[in-house]
């Protein structure tokens, strides 16, 4: 992953000093472009322990159309619970103690940081055991799941984007016109969080698949080895369906940023040599798309050097 590991180089050499939305304080650079040759082994992180099974359940929970953090939380995926926690401290339903700016906090104050994880599990719990309040606030609002497989039109139909561009990969191959969109300039305000992974065109040619990702915006340390992972995975899903081999992931970076509280993990990961990449297991007996379980997918041959913790600001 010598791409990462420049890209992580880049953005300490050449990034500008700039706040952001969290509070947190970037590193950041404007456009930037990783290219990942699929066929050379599956490009999840060797320079830290990243957890490829959180990757498997989020994709699949996009797949599935799916938007409430329920999903997530019973395969014991807790990587969007803060987005759906904060529609919850906000709320007038909440009656706990105060939770404003909960993430810039934990970071600064370790007593505040035990209060919010008590919180959080009780918000987890509560989602787990209640029907009705996991409807209310599980729910992160029409999220990538939402916009993939039925993106609403005004006359009130869906648009499925998965399907049509599956259907569209097989019957007209060359087509420059295979794309997903996530960003939905309707419907943004009232996500939890707008798409970061906002816009992806696929590309066959000489019987391989392609896929070019555009991120509006990009959390190099935290984000981003999952994005990488992810859409990876999502090559190889469609590439089997279509019965393609699988090309290259382009990875093109809007507003690529580490952050602050970040640096010192990056360097840490810096100083690592990358080991072989892993390679990527399909069950044989599936091949749509649609049908994929968690227990279908997995990866042989990762021998990772240790996980790296680092905070995520909110
Ligand atoms: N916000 C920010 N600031 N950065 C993000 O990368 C981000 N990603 C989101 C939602 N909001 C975000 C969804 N994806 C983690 C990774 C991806 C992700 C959310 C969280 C994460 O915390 N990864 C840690 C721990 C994973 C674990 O539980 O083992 C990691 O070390 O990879
Ligand atoms: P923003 O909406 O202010 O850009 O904040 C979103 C943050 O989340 C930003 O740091 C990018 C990061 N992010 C990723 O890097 N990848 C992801 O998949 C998601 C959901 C978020």
């Amino acid at each position: 992953m010598k791409q990462y590991l420049d890209l992580c180089k880049h953005i300490l050499e050449y990034g500008v000093e700039k706040g952001d939305r969290t509070g947190t304080g970037t590193k950041s650079v404007f456009g930037y472009q990783m290219r990942f040759d699929l066929s050379e082994g599956f490009p999840l992180m060797t320079t830290k322990k990243t957890a490829f099974r959180l990757i498997v359940s989020e994709l699949l929970w996009f797949l599935k159309g799916d938007t409430n953090v329920k999903t997530l939380i019973e395969a014991n995926n807790h990587i969007w619970d803060e987005w759906a926690f904060e529609k919850w401290v906000n709320s007038d339903k909440y009656t706990g103690p105060d939770m404003s700016n909960f993430g810039v906090r934990a970071s600064k104050d370790p007593e505040f940081k035990v209060v919010l994880k008590e919180q959080m599990k009780l918000f987890c719990d509560k989602i787990l055991s209640d029907e009705s309040f996991a409807k209310e606030f599980g729910d992160l609002g029409p999220v990538y799941g939402r916009q993939w497989r039925s993106w609403p039109t005004q006359n009130g139909e869906t648009i499925d984007q998965l399907e049509n561009l599956i259907e569209g990969i097989q019957n007209n191959p060359d087509s420059r016109r295979h794309i997903i969109t996530a960003w939905n300039p309707a419907e943004v305000d009232d996500m939890a969080l707008p798409p970061c992974h906002s816009f992806m065109q696929f590309y066959v040619a000489n019987g391989k698949l392609s896929c070019q990702l555009y991120q509006r915006s990009a959390d190099v340390f935290l984000g981003v080895p999952f994005n990488i992972a992810s859409y990876a995975l999502l090559v190889h899903l469609i590439a089997r369906e279509c019965k393609l081999e699988v090309g290259e992931f382009v990875h093109t970076l809007g507003d690529a940023h580490i952050y602050s509280n970040h640096f010192e993990q990056v360097e840490t990961q810096l100083a690592r040599s990358p080991r072989p990449l892993p390679t990527l297991l399909l069950n044989e007996e599936k091949s749509s798309i649609f049908d994929f379980e968690i227990e279908d997918i997995t990866i042989e041959g990762y021998d990772p050097h240790p996980k790296i913790k680092a905070p995520i600001a909110v």
